[in-house]
């Protein structure tokens, strides 16, 4: 559709045009576009059938980022140092010759894994951002990349350690069937997690069904939705999980029939949580010096959920994303089935959480697949780089799905470190130039004064951007790249709800912007790349897309309707099928069952990564050594008004809530510190320098610096941005997990100037 086509409203000469908004924030939603010569002068959302995808406050505000002042309007060249921000305008026949011979100089002399591709999460479309640049570099001879989802990959690989699958959820409108609902380190009055999610958790509310939040934040949805806060030290959750298994095991209130007919490893979980295998009883007890939950609250949180089935234990992401992660979510996984909450309605898995996919609606266990594939041997990928490389030893590779497995890529924070070290420091390979597209690296990756040091020593870097992000001060040349509201792309849901959103070109590019389709298409040929996809429109190529997706009947009247919302006749409830009838259904695991003891896990012969799930300390943890210099345990939440970085130069975002760090006012008191006074916080990795929200909303210990606030330092190296990353450490969780609300920091007052 064009303007052309769009709703005519009323009389006057403004066009309806319905598109929406898709970037990595939670959601994905439905926007309505008034256009009136050329320009749009009103957004609305979804005022169609029920359930209505509506429009957050950032997607309501984004007039203000389309017609931002400082939008990048055209191709430009770098004639600072990297970093600076000095630019200078080129055209783009010159900008892409030298992308073009940069690429074929680098690759031709250094091969092509010396390619590093950076894609983020910029746009979430099926069509723009990264996927066409991917697509274009793989038939150049390919690259290298990372490995690690950043936003989940300690649930990933908890939820495929124990179902073999990632979808694992509810569709929201089953938590009216729950009687008890956890909301574990889980805040989508912020998150968003699915449009409709905040809905069903007021009406369930309303219901009068019990809801209670585990977080060290008094959070936005605890305030609206919780019955009862649990205010609980940062990483220690496992702890907690086990506890509540281990007055659920002793006081007989476990499903034992569930336990035996679906699930495998339980009398060597019961061992360790028993403490027969180490001697040492995981009781609430043991539990509270750990957690700072008392006994109390623990041993009742336990028989509540044991007790109101069906419960819903949904176990948020944040927790998972620490030097531990993927113990917090095996332990939340193993407690949902010791329990029987899985499989029926008003329960829940935890686990992953997706709920609806089209690609991913049956269950098959991997060795049952019609082309099982013996993985050891290597990996296939349509990457050269990587093709037939061997799996890592930290990696479920006998399954399918989840992770790529394979050895050819660095995990996603240790990209700074390849690009400094590669090959010498085990890395995969010698990195050379870095393409970075919808990705604000410096910003959003681990450890940013570490970065900056990486991306120096590059020989080139091109990126992709909208605006003068951290990251598109370190390229050579910089892309400008038009929104979502000037092309057409489609979005599918962001976590798992049934629908589809068409997002029709309400508006030309604006300045000399382009799409990065647009700009691999001219690109592709400058490097000899095949046309023929490139060489294909926006639609010809979504139709090609999403022509696998049955649930995608009529594509023309998606696009038409600028929404397709697939009707379903029950709620979805993961694994339905594998408890009604298991034999005929088997858990797509390796022994057909849940795993509780995985002995994928227990090949891995590494004691970080045991069979079952334990509670493990770590370096970053409140009782390491390094907390008697840095005592104050950070957090790196997502915030309301951005999502990442994206948003943060928005004015009406900033009106909502300035960007400031959360401490409690005996932290802060204990400091001399007030609300509103400037302070630093600060660790071995470096400093930031923003305003303190004194808060008895945060517990005592820990402090929070919402991530996404953009990178800015002083002559000295202090950000005055107040980029969470600065402080976050650049490594993993033997699993996986992106270990960046697992740092310790300190915080003082400001020095005054
Ligand atoms: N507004 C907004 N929404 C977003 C995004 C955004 O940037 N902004 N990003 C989207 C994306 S890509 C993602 S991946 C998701 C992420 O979604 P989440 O991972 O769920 O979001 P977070 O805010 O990081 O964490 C959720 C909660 O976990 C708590 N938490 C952190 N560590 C611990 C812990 O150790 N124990 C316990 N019990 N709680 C802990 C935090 O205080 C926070 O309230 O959000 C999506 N939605
Ligand atoms: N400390 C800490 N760090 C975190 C997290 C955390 O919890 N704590 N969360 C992590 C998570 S879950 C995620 S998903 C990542 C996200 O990190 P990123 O993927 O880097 O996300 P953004 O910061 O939003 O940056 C995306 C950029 O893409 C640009 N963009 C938007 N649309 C387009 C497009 O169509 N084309 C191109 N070329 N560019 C576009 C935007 O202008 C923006 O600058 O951050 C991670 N970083
Ligand atoms: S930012 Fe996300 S949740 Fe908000 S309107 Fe846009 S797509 Fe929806
Ligand atoms: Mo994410």
């Amino acid at each position: 559709m064009n303007v052309e086509e769009g709703e005519k409203r009323g009389d006057d000469d403004v066009t309806i045009v319905p598109t929406g908004c898709c970037h990595d924030c939670g959601g994905r939603c439905v926007l309505r576009a008034h256009v009136k010569n050329g320009r749009i002068i009103r957004l609305e959302t979804d005022i169609g059938e029920e359930p209505q995808i509506r429009a957050c406050l950032r997607g309501r505000a984004y007039r203000q980022r389309v017609y931002h002042p400082d939008r990048l309007k055209y191709p430009m060249r770098r004639t600072g140092n990297r970093g600076d921000g000095k630019f200078e305008r080129i055209c783009w026949d010159e900008a892409l010759d030298e992308v073009a011979a940069k690429l074929k100089e680098i690759r031709n002399t250094y091969g092509n894994s010396s390619i590093l591709f950076l894609p983020g999460s910029g746009n979430q479309g099926m069509l723009h951002g990264p996927i066409p640049v991917g697509l274009m570099l793989q038939q150049f001879g390919g690259f290298t990349r990372f490995w690690g989802g950043v936003s989940y990959e300690g649930a990933l690989f908890a939820s495929m350690a124990t179902y073999g699958t990632i979808r694992t959820g509810n569709s929201r409108d089953d938590l009216l069937n729950s009687r008890f609902i956890i909301m574990w380190g889980w805040n989508p009055a912020n998150t968003i997690w699915d449009p409709e999610t905040n809905l069903y958790l007021a009406r369930a509310r309303e219901k009068g069904i019990k809801i209670v939040s585990i977080d060290p934040r008094f959070t936005d949805s605890a305030a609206i939705f919780a019955d009862q806060w649990i205010p609980i030290r940062p990483g220690t959750d496992t702890a907690m999980l086990i506890a509540m298994a281990y007055v659920v095991i002793t006081e007989n209130l476990y499903d034992k029939a569930f336990v035996e007919k679906y699930t495998v490893g339980f009398d060597k979980y019961k061992d360790y949580v028993l403490g027969i295998e180490d001697d040492e009883p995981k009781t609430p007890k043991w539990a509270e010096s750990i957690t700072t939950v008392p006994a109390g609250v623990i041993k009742e949180l336990a028989r509540e959920y044991a007790i109101q089935k069906p419960a819903a234990l949904i176990a948020g992401w944040g927790p998972a994303r620490t030097a531990m992660g993927e113990q917090y979510s095996r332990a939340a996984n193993v407690l949902t089935a010791i329990t029987g909450n899985i499989g029926i309605n008003g329960g829940y898995a935890a686990g992953f959480m997706r709920a609806y996919s089209s690609r991913e609606m049956k269950y098959i266990r991997p060795q049952d697949s019609e082309k099982p594939r013996d993985k050891s041997k290597g990996i296939p990928s349509g990457n050269p780089v990587e093709d037939g490389a061997l799996p890592r030893k930290d990696s479920l590779y006998k399954l399918t799905g989840g992770t790529n497995s394979t050895s050819a890529r660095m995990h996603y924070t240790k990209v700074y470190d390849a690009i400094i070290k590669g090959r010498s420091g085990g890395y995969p390979s010698d990195l050379k130039m870095a393409y970075i597209v919808g990705s604000n690296c410096i910003n959003q990756y681990p450890n940013t004064n570490y970065g900056v040091k990486a991306l120096k020593t590059l020989d080139f870097i091109v990126v992709h951007e909208q605006f003068m992000t951290a990251t598109a001060k370190f390229a050579d040349i910089l892309l400008p790249v038009n929104t979502f509201m000037e092309r057409n792309d489609i979005a599918p849901p962001w976590l798992g709800s049934p629908y589809y959103i068409y997002l029709n070109k309400a508006i030309d590019s604006l300045y000399e912007s382009k799409s990065d389709l647009e700009i691999c298409r001219e690109l592709s040929k400058r490097i000899d790349v095949p046309q023929g996809f490139f060489e294909m429109s926006e639609d010809d190529i979504l139709r090609l897309f999403t022509s696998k997706r049955e649930d995608i009947e009529d594509y023309d009247k998606m696009k038409r309707d600028g929404v397709l919302k697939i009707k379903l006749t029950e709620p979805i409830v993961s694994f339905k099928d594998q408890i009604r009838d298991p034999e005929n259904n088997p858990f797509p695991t390796l022994s057909g069952k849940i795993e509780i003891n995985c002995d994928h896990l227990a090949e891995m012969e590494n004691a970080r990564i045991p069979s079952i799930p334990k509670y493990l300390s770590h370096d970053e943890h409140y009782d390491a050594p390094k907390s008697a210099e840095y005592p104050l345990q950070l957090l790196t939440t997502h915030f309301k008004t951005r999502a990442h970085s994206t948003w943060h130069n928005i004015p009406w975002m900033q009106e909502t809530e300035p960007h400031a760090v959360w401490i409690n006012s005996v932290d802060a008191e204990n400091r001399g510190i007030r609300g509103g006074d400037m302070v630093d916080v600060f660790n071995e990795r470096g400093r930031i320098r923003i305003p303190a929200k004194v808060t008895e909303r945060i517990m005592p210990g820990v402090v929070n610096v919402s991530q996404g606030a953009w990178y800015d330092p002083d002559e000295e190296g202090v950000d005055k941005g107040g980029c969470a990353n600065v402080l976050t450490k650049d490594d993993k969780s033997p699993g996986g997990a992106v270990q960046v609300n697992s740092a310790l920091v300190q915080v003082e007052p400001s020095p005054k100037d």
